[in-house]
C-alpha cells in the first residue's frame, strides 16, 4: 500500500486539501495513507530554526540540511529502498509528468520534501533525496502547492482509487492525448448548443467524435504530444478529415486578396 509523507514548515497548507475529494476517499478504503509532518519538529534549538542565510552571501535565506535529514530518517529509518521515493519539489528538477505519477502511484513509500525561500542546502539533493521535480516552468514560493499536485496526482493512479465510474485508463494523459471537451444540461446555454451527435444516441458515433475533437486539439494546441501519441489507424483516418477541412495556406492566401 502506497504511504505518503509531506515534510512542510506549513502542514495546515497540505494537510486541507489532502483531506477531501479522491484523495480523501482513497485514504478512507485503506487504499493509501496520507501523513504531513512538521519540519520544525526535527528542529533542536530553542527557536525551532528551519533557515539560515547563504553561504556566498545574496539576498535571501536557506533551508537549513538538518531538520530534512532527521524528518527522512524518523520515516525510513534504513534508508529509502526500492520501493521507496524521497522527492525533492524544486523549480529545478525534472519535469513531473504522467509518467512519473504512474510510478509513483505503485510505490510502497512517497515522501515529499516542501522548502520555502531561496531554496534547500544542496546537500539534501545530494545525500537525502533520491529524485529531485518540478510541476512545471513557473515559478511558486515553496513546494507545498507542488507537493499537492504531486501526491494528489500519484495517489488518483492507485489501483481502485477511481472506482468503476471513472478509470485512469480512460484519462487523456493515459492516451498521450488532451481530452475531447465535455457538455451537460441543458442542451442550450445562451444560445450554445450542444453537438447534435451527443443527443443522438448513437455510440458509436459519439465515440468517433470525441476521438476527433481530443485529436484536434492536440493537433491545435499540442502538436507535440501528437508526436508521441499511441495511434491506430481510426486515428489516422481522423486526422485526415481534420486536415482536410482545414483550408491550405494557399488558399488562405487566395481568399485574402481584396481586389480579384
Ligand atoms: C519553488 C517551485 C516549483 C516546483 C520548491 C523552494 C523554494 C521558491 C523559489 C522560487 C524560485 C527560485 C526558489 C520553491 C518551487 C515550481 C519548489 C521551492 N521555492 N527559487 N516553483 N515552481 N514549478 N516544484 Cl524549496
Amino acid at each position: 500500500m502506497l504511504k505518503v509523507d509531506v515534510v512542510t514548515i506549513f502542514p495546515h497548507m497540505v494537510a486541507g486539501p489532502l483531506s477531501d475529494g479522491i484523495v480523501r476517499r482513497a485514504a478512507d478504503a485503506g487504499l493509501v495513507r496520507l501523513a504531513v509532518h512538521d519540519l520544525r519538529a526535527f528542529t533542536d534549538d530553542r527557536h525551532r530554526t528551519v533557515d539560515d542565510v547563504p553561504f556566498g552571501g545574496g539576498p535571501g535565506m536557506v533551508m537549513k540540511a538538518e531538520p530534512f535529514f532527521r524528518a527522512v530518517e524518523s520515516l525510513l529509518p534504513s534508508g529509502p529502498g526500492p520501493r521507496d521515493a524521497v522527492v525533492l519539489l524544486s523549480p529545478r528538477g525534472a519535469p513531473f509528468t504522467h509518467e512519473t505519477a504512474l510510478r509513483y502511484s505503485r510505490l510502497e513509500r512517497l515522501v515529499l520534501l516542501c522548502g520555502r525561500y531561496e531554496g534547500i542546502d544542496e546537500r539534501v539533493r545530494e545525500g537525502l533525496a533520491t529524485e529531485e521535480v518540478s510541476l512545471g516552468d513557473f515559478v511558486l514560493t515553496g513546494g507545498e502547492v507542488a507537493a499537492l499536485a504531486v501526491a494528489e496526482a500519484s495517489v488518483r493512479l492507485v489501483k481502485g482509487a477511481l472506482g468503476d465510474a471513472a478509470s485512469a485508463e480512460a484519462d487523456s494523459f493515459a492516451e498521450g492525448l488532451l481530452d475531447f471537451p465535455h457538455y451537460t444540461r441543458p442542451a442550450v446555454v445562451r444560445g450554445l448548443a450542444v453537438p447534435e451527435v451527443l443527443l443522438s444516441g448513437n455510440h458509436a458515433a459519439v465515440r468517433r467524435y470525441r476521438r476527433k475533437q481530443a485529436l484536434r486539439a492536440t493537433r491545435a494546441r499540442r502538436p507535440d504530444l501528437l508526436e508521441s501519441a499511441r495511434l491506430v489507424p481510426e486515428d489516422e483516418a481522423l486526422l485526415r478529415e481534420i486536415r482536410d477541412e482545414e483550408p491550405s495556406a494557399s488558399q488562405e492566401n487566395r481568399d485574402s486578396l481584396v481586389s480579384r
